[in-house]
């Protein structure tokens, strides 16, 4: 199995990769971030309590995403592997992932980071949000969105260097330029 983190601040790109990398090497995706809109749009438990913080910019309380975690995994997994977009987005979320795969023999084989800086961030989810209808792709929640992922998300950085799993990738340029710089990384593993 090849299983990959698609990792960075919101509106870099992870989305739009791993679409790429879904066509190119036929991994599985998981994304949390559209389980959650899916359950918003199905009225659940979980989608009415995850909409009150998805429109603040916050994150999910840790505990709510990794109770679906194993779920979500086994009704996805598939021999060539699975993409995590947007997951985990702190240490406990990553801790709860390690111990998930390590119980299924398996494991992550790179933490593929994409690097953009804050003014372009701002920029593309301004841009998406005049067409994606998403409640939380408006200034004041993009900030916010972008304060938590340096508070909360950006630790993992080094916990993943520890790991010795990071691969930081330049995430500026085209769309195909930086998925050239991504099968550079994937061609190395
Ligand atoms: P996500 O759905 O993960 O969304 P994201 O981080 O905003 O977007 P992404 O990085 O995928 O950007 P995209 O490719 O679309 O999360 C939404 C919310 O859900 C979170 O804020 C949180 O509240 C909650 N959540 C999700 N997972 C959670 C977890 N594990 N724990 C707790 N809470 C969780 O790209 C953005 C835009 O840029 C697009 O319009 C795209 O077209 C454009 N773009 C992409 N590449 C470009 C390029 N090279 N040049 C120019 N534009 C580009």
């Amino acid at each position: 199995m090849l299983n990959i983190i698609i990792f960075g601040a919101p509106g870099s790109g992870k989305g739009t990769q791993s679409e790429n990398l879904i066509e190119k090497y036929g991994l599985e995706h998981i994304s949390t971030g559209d389980v959650l809109r899916d359950e918003i749009k199905q009225g659940t438990e979980l989608g009415k309590t995850a909409a009150q913080y998805i429109e603040k910019g916050q994150l999910v309380p840790d505990e709510l995403i990794i109770n679906i975690l194993a779920s979500v995994f086994d009704s996805k997994k598939s021999a060539k592997g699975v993409i995590f977009d947007g997951f985990p987005r702190t240490i406990p979320q990553a801790q709860a992932l390690k111990m998930m795969l390590a119980e299924r023999d398996t494991q992550i084989d790179a933490v593929i980071a994409l690097e953009v800086d804050d003014k372009e961030l701002i920029e593309r989810l301004l841009n998406r949000g005049k067409v994606s209808g998403r409640s939380d792709d408006n200034l004041e929640t993009i900030q916010n969105r972008l304060q938590v992922y340096h508070s909360q998300t950006a630790p993992l950085i080094e916990y993943y260097k520890t790991e010795g799993l990071y691969s930081p990738v330049k995430g500026t340029g085209s769309i195909d330029d930086i998925f050239a710089r991504i099968k550079k990384v994937i061609a190395t593993l």
